[in-house]
Parts: structure tokens; sequence; C-alpha cells
């Protein structure tokens, strides 16, 4: 079991990126946000324990459930509510309005797509790493690819993964089974019985775990994070769980059955009553925790909301992360 201060950690990550979600649900309903707004809600704690557990150096690609991973791993609140209301000064310079923001520099990949493309990058990162001589044997920086059960059946995904396993790169695959891909249950996207039995076919280290359970989601992630750094090649980790929304707030989930809404909890609301239940956080501390989140979210859309959106005739539409490459390589 991990020890408290990271079990706590956890939950503050949880609390911060659930509070996040829920106001840029908020901001979409009052129409402040052009597309839509896509959440993470029910999938916090694997996201979360897989930011915690990187470290600078690292890299992580995550995709639309992945707001508490971001946020472990260093994403700004600043940097969200300036995407997601289109502002200039925000990481994507106001080009895009929610999910593919990123910041190369500090290891978080901007998103292309949720189906797939996002692991070859980290693939193609690692291996450019190990080229030119920027790994440590034994103590490995490692990349986080995200994907979810629909995305596990593209071709850009067997691909990355063949080659990850053949270069055995420090890759940890974070597979969230949230049993839907949109409106498509898992019975109609694979048939093994579960999808940790992959690993195998691509020579990979196989780890699963209950994503609503928040202490097992810190342990298994962990042990897979160690051993790739460790240098035992490409890991993957299968989560079930549930998203707790639909696939985006235009999507009311009302597909969802209700037998497996009964199969599954919030890891959030777990998490609390395991916490509270053990004395490791009373009730005070945990209000305390939701207020001081509410402080800062709201003081990140007041910002952002005072900042001026992007002049499409005179903006020059360069990320920042990429005007920053740019600055670090002139002369
Ligand atoms: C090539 C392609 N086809 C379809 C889509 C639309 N699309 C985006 S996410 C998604 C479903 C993804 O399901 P899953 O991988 O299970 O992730 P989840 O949304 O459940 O997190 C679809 C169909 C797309 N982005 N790209
Ligand atoms: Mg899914």
């Amino acid at each position: 079991m991990s020890d408290s201060a990271l079990r706590i950690k956890l939950f503050k990550t949880m609390v911060l990126a659930r509070t996040l979600d829920d106001r840029m649900a908020k901001l979409k309903a009052q129409g402040e946000v052009a597309g839509s707004a896509f959440l993470g809600r029910g999938q916090e704690a694997f996201s979360g324990a897989a930011g915690i557990r990187l470290r600078p150096g690292d890299v992580f690609a995550p995709l639309i459930r992945d707001q508490a991973g971001r946020l472990a791993f260093g994403e700004s609140l600043l940097d969200v509510t300036r995407t997601v209301l289109g502002r200039r000064t925000g990481p994507m310079r106001g080009r895009d309005g929610n999910v593919h923001r990123g910041d190369w520099p500090a290891g978080r990949l901007p998103m292309i797509s949720h189906l797939g493309a996002m692991v070859g990058t980290v693939v193609g990162t690692l291996l450019a790493r190990r080229i030119a001589g920027r790994q440590q044997a034994g103590d490995l920086n490692v990349g986080v690819a995200a994907i979810g059960d629909g995305g596990m059946n593209t071709g850009a995904l067997h691909e990355a993964l063949n080659a990850a396993a053949v270069e055995r790169l420090p890759l940890i695959l974070l597979v969230a089974d949230n049993q839907y891909a949109y409106s498509t249950s898992t019975d109609r996207t694979f048939a093994c019985k579960h999808l940790v039995e992959r690993a195998v076919g691509y020579g990979m280290a196989g780890h699963r775990c209950d994503g609503t359970d928040a202490d097992a989601c810190l342990d298994t992630v962990g042990e897979a994070i160690a051993a790739a750094r460790a240098g035992k090649g490409p890991q993957m980790v299968v989560a079930d769980l549930l998203r707790l929304a639909g696939h985006g707030t235009h999507d009311d989930a009302s597909y969802v059955a209700e037998d497996v809404k009964s199969r599954f909890g919030d890891c959030l609301q777990l998490h609390e009553r395991t916490l509270t239940q053990q004395g490791i956080l009373d009730v005070a501390a945990i209000a305390a925790m939701r207020d001081e989140a509410r402080t800062q979210v709201e003081a990140a859309v007041e910002q952002a909301r005072a900042e001026p959106q992007p002049d499409p005739a005179a903006e020059e539409w360069m990320a920042r992360s990429e005007r920053d490459l740019v600055n670090l390589r002139a002369p």
C-alpha cells in the first residue's frame, strides 16, 4: 500500500480534476465554450495515479478523460481555462477549444486523436531519447500513453505496441476500459475475455486493476512504471471502470445499461470513504480541500475570461510550446 501522503495527494488531485471538469461543463452550458466539453468523471483515480507516479523528464500523452493525470503531471489550471475559453494566452493560443492542448518541453504531448495516434508518438519519443543517449540504464525516463477500450482496436495502436515491444521501450499503456466507445459497448468492440490478455500477444507485461479503487490504481500503475523504469520493457495496465458522463457534454449517456451502472462506483466517493474510515482524512479536511479547489478553479476561470481572444487576421498561430522550442534553438 502506498504511503498516506501519496494517497492524500491522489485524493486532492481527484477533487481538483472533478471540480475543474464540473466547472467546464457549466461553462459549456452557459454558452461560453465552443464545441463540446469532455469530462473524465469516474476515471480520475486511474489517470491521477499515473500523473502522480511520473516525474520530470518523463512524457505523458493524455486523452480527453485525463484531466486528473494532466494536473498531477504539472498542467496548470490556467492552461485549461485559457484553452477551453479560447484565449490567445493559452498553450495553443486559442486555436484549440478543448482537448488538443499540450506542452512539449514539459513532456505533456498535445493530443492528435483519441483513437491510437498518440501511442506511436510516445514510442517515437522514447526511441529518439535512446538513440540520442539521453537515457540512463536502470533508471529510464518513461512514457505513458492513455487509450480507451475503443482505441485498443485501431491499427495505429497495434503498430506502435509491436514496435515498443520489439525495442523494449519504457512505454506504459494506460487502458481505461470504461465499457463504452461512444455508445458502443465493449461486447461489440472486442471478443477476448479481458483486454489485458492482449499483452501476451504483443510480448509485453500485463497488469489489471479496479479503476474505481484509487489505492489499487496507485499501486498497480506504480508497479508498471517502476518496471518500465528498470528496463523491463513496455507495460500494459488495464483498468475496469465506467465513465460517469456522456462521451462529451453533447451526449446524455442514456444508452448506459442499468446493470453496467450498478457494477461500478464513483472512484472519488470510494476514495473519500476509505480515507475517512481509516482516519487518514477527516470531514473538515475534505471540506477544506473542496473549498480550495473551487477557489482555485474560479480564479483561473476569471483570469482567462479577462484575457483576449485571438485576432484571426493578426495571429501568428504558433502553439506556445512550439515557440519555446524555436526560441531554444535560436542562436
Ligand atoms: C478515426 C476516428 N474515428 C472516430 C472518431 C470519433 N471518436 C472519438 S473518441 C471515439 C470513441 C472512443 O472510445 P474509447 O476509445 O473507448 O474512449 P472513451 O471515449 O471511452 O474514453 C470516437 C468514435 C475519431 N476521433 N477518429
Ligand atoms: Mg471507452
